[in-house]
C-alpha cells in the first residue's frame, strides 16, 4: 500500500488537475459501501425489478462491494460531469417529431468521460507511484452511492444523485487507487417533502420513494430492452424514442443548474426534436451514419425503430400512417410488430383491411400475435 506523507495536499493536487482536465465536481470517498447499501442492491434484486439486465445480478458481489472488485483499492475519486440542458433543451416536441433523451443528442458520454479519466488516472499513477482503475457507468461498482459518500449530491427520491450546484445533470465517473486519501465529507439528503419526480413519472416506475421498478421505466423500455415493449406501456411512452428525463427535469435543485460547458455534450441539430418520419425509413447505413459516436448507436437500428413505431402510434398524426404502412414489410420482425400496433392506433379502418392477408403472410409469430391483438 501506499500512503503518502502528506495525504491532503496530494489530494488536493489531484482534485485541481482533474478540475483542470474539464470535470466539474471532484471529490474523494473510501472505496468501499456501507451495508445499508449492500443491503438495498440484495433488494433490488431480490425483487427482480431489474428486467432483462442479467448483468446486474451476475456480477452482485463485485457490485455491492468495490473490495471485492478490487481487494487493494483505497480510495475512490469520484467526477462529475454537467451535462445540463438549457431550457429550450427541454422543451415540449411537436407531436410529429420524436424527444431523445439530453444525454444522448450528441457525443457518446462513456466515450467523453473515459478519456479525461484517462488521462487522469495515468497522472495519478504515474506522480504518486499508486497503482489506479477507471471506472464509467458499464462497470460494476455503484457509482451513486460512492458519489453521495464522496459528498457529490445525494441519492434523490428518483434514485439518481441531485448535486446543489448542478440539480439533475452529472455524469458520474471514478478513479479507484490504492492511494490512502482523505475522504470528503458525504452529502445529506435534501428532498425533505417534494416528490415531484414520483407524480411525474410517465409510466409510475416508482415503487416508492428511492425505488424504481427498472422495467417500468422509459429508459429501460427503449435502451435496454431487447424485445417488444409491453403493450400496456406503450401509450404511456408517447413521443419519448430514447431515454427519459422527466423525473430529472421536474426537480426544484435545477433551479442551481448551470448549462454544460463541454462541447462534446452540446445538441446536435440533428438529433433535437428529430421527424419521427424521417426516423423510421433509415436503413442500417443511414442509421449508422445518424448515429456516428453517439451511444443510440449501440442499440442498433432495429430496437430504434421500434420505439420511433410506437411514437408514430401515440402521435395521432395522420400524415404517419403510410409511414407506419411502409414498414409492415421490414426485414426486421421486432420492427415489424411495432409497425402493426402504430397503424391499429393511427387508421384502425385500414389496420382491419390489411390484417387478414399480412397476418397470413408473417412468418414470425410474435408479429402474427401483433396482428391478432390490434391495439
Ligand atoms: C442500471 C442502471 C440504469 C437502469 C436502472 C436505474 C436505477 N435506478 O438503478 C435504467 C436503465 C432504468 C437506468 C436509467 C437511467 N439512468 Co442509469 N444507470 C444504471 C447503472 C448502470 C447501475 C445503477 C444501479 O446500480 N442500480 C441498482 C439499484 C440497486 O440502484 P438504485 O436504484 O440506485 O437503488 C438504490 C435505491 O433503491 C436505494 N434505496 C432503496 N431503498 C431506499 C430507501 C431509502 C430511504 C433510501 C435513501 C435509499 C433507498 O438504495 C439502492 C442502492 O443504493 C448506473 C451506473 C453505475 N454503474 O452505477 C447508471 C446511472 C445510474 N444512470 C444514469 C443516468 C443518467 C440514467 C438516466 C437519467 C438516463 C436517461 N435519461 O434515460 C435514467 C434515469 C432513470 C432513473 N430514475 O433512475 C447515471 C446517473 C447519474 C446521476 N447523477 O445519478 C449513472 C450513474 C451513469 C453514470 N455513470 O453517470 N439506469
Ligand atoms: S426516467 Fe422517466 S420513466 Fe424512468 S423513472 Fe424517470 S420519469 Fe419515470
Ligand atoms: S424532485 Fe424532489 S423528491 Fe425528487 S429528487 Fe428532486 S428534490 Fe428529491
Amino acid at each position: 500500500m501506499t500512503t503518502p506523507p502528506n495525504a491532503p495536499a496530494e489530494r488536493e493536487a489531484i482534485r485541481a488537475y482533474a478540475r483542470g482536465l474539464g470535470f466539474d465536481v471532484v471529490r474523494f470517498a473510501r472505496a468501499e459501501t456501507s451495508s445499508e447499501v449492500k443491503e438495498n442492491l440484495r433488494e433490488f434484486l431480490a425483487a427482480g425489478t431489474y428486467g432483462d439486465m442479467g448483468w446486474m445480478a451476475a456480477n452482485a458481489d463485485r457490485r455491492a462491494d468495490p473490495k471485492v472488485l478490487w481487494p487493494d483499492a483505497k480510495t475512490a475519486i469520484v467526477v462529475g460531469l454537467n451535462y445540463g440542458p438549457s431550457a429550450e433543451d427541454l422543451a415540449a416536441a411537436s407531436a410529429d417529431a420524436g424527444v431523445i433523451s439530453v444525454y444522448a443528442r450528441n457525443n457518446n458520454y462513456h466515450d467523453v468521460i473515459k478519456k479525461k479519466l484517462r488521462q487522469l488516472a495515468m497522472w495519478v499513477a504515474e506522480t504518486t507511484g499508486s497503482d489506479v482503475r477507471l471506472f464509467v457507468d458499464t462497470a460494476p461498482v455503484m457509482e451513486k452511492p460512492l458519489a453521495q459518500t464522496a459528498g457529490i449530491g445525494w441519492q434523490g427520491k428518483h434514485t439518481n444523485i441531485v448535486s446543489r450546484e448542478f440539480g439533475s445533470w452529472l455524469f458520474l465517473g471514478e478513479v479507484m487507487t490504492t492511494l490512502d486519501l482523505p475522504a470528503d465529507e458525504a452529502e445529506g439528503d435534501h428532498c425533505g417533502a417534494c416528490r415531484r419526480c414520483l407524480d411525474v413519472c410517465p409510466t409510475q416506475a416508482f415503487i416508492g420513494p428511492y425505488k424504481l421498478d427498472a422495467r417500468r421505466c422509459v429508459s429501460y423500455l427503449t435502451i435496454e430492452n431487447k424485445g417488444a415493449i409491453p403493450r400496456e406501456l406503450r401509450p404511456l411512452l408517447g413521443n419519448r424514442i430514447y431515454g427519459c428525463d422527466d423525473c430529472l427535469a421536474v426537480c426544484p435543485w435545477n433551479k442551481f443548474a448551470q448549462a454544460a460547458r463541454e462541447a462534446a455534450f452540446m445538441p446536435r441539430a440533428a438529433l433535437t426534436a428529430p421527424k419521427l418520419k424521417e426516423l423510421a425509413q433509415l436503413d442500417d447505413a443511414g442509421f449508422r451514419a445518424l448515429f456516428s459516436k453517439s451511444p443510440i448507436k449501440r442499440i442498433g437500428r432495429a430496437r430504434f425503430l421500434r420505439n420511433v413505431l410506437i411514437a408514430i402510434g401515440n402521435s395521432a398524426e395522420e400524415s404517419l400512417v403510410s409511414v407506419a404502412q411502409e414498414r409492415l414489410r421490414d426485414e426486421s420482425p421486432l420492427v415489424r410488430g411495432a409497425a402493426v400496433w402504430a397503424l391499429s392506433r393511427l387508421a384502425p379502418v385500414l389496420f382491419a383491411q390489411l390484417r387478414g392477408a399480412y397476418a397470413l403472410g408473417e412468418a414470425d409469430d410474435d408479429v402474427r400475435e401483433e396482428w391478432a391483438a390490434g391495439t
